[in-house]
């Protein structure tokens, strides 16, 4: 099985894919291409015409999305146990991954993922403060519902690596959280592939400027 993914540094969709299949401890091999590198386009449309990462290719098959992948592999490796068991718990957390997948547009383009870089003193504008204060809400209310002191559903669960991404950005611009929430922020990057992830981050020499803030 091998995931393709992008900068290790700045691609929070791959981040998404590849450390759900890590945590699980799935063996896959990383196929990293850069990101904004001038033979991106033809190297990535060798396993995904549609262009992007991440795309996982599985005996054949092909699957060009972070969601969808995570899908697969919870169905075709995890028997299921990457959702929460209950229905309604389930629901929830689907809503916040479909949330997250096609959401907080501001978040996402004023504070992009940039895994190895802390900065002081980061003024956010009041679109992402709105995208922040319902991220806040919604991890409360998961945490909350699940009654759960590790993940946001009990168990590891897609939810926690589609909100990783989210994790490395509160921790690299400082944005302030209530205490349980600071508790989850640093017990997912503390994860041994967290961990990782941030290790092969570092060791990345590409800048790409317009993800500089
Ligand atoms: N819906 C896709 C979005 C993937 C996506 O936008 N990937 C970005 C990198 S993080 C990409 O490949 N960008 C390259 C490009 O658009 O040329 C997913 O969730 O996998």
């Amino acid at each position: 099985m091998k995931l393709v993914i992008g900068n290790y540094n700045y691609s929070s969709w791959s981040l998404r894919a590849w450390l759900l299949m890590q945590y699980k401890e799935l063996e896959f091999e990383t196929v990293r291409i850069a990101l904004f590198a001038p033979d991106f386009t033809d190297q990535i449309k060798q396993y995904n015409p549609a262009g992007k990462v991440p795309v996982l290719i599985d005996n054949g098959h092909t699957i060009w999305d972070s969601l969808a992948i995570c899908e697969y592999i919870n169905e075709q490796y995890l028997d299921g146990s990457c959702w929460p068991e209950d229905k309604h718990l389930r629901a929830h957390a689907r809503s916040s991954c479909a949330e997250m997948h096609s959401g907080f547009m501001q978040l996402r383009s004023e504070v992009p993922m940039n895994c190895r870089r802390i900065i002081d003193n980061f003024r956010v504008s009041g679109g992402v403060q709105t995208d922040i204060d319902r991220i806040i809400t919604l991890w409360t209310e998961a945490l909350e519902l699940s009654s759960s002191e590790q993940f946001l559903y009990g168990e590891f669960s897609i939810a926690d690596a589609f909100y990783a991404p989210v994790v490395y950005r509160f921790n690299s611009y400082g944005v302030e959280l209530p205490p349980q929430l600071e508790a989850y922020k640093q017990r997912i990057l503390n994860l041994p592939a967290c961990m990782e992830w941030l290790k092969l981050a570092k060791q990345e020499t590409e800048v790409i400027e317009e993800e500089e803030v």
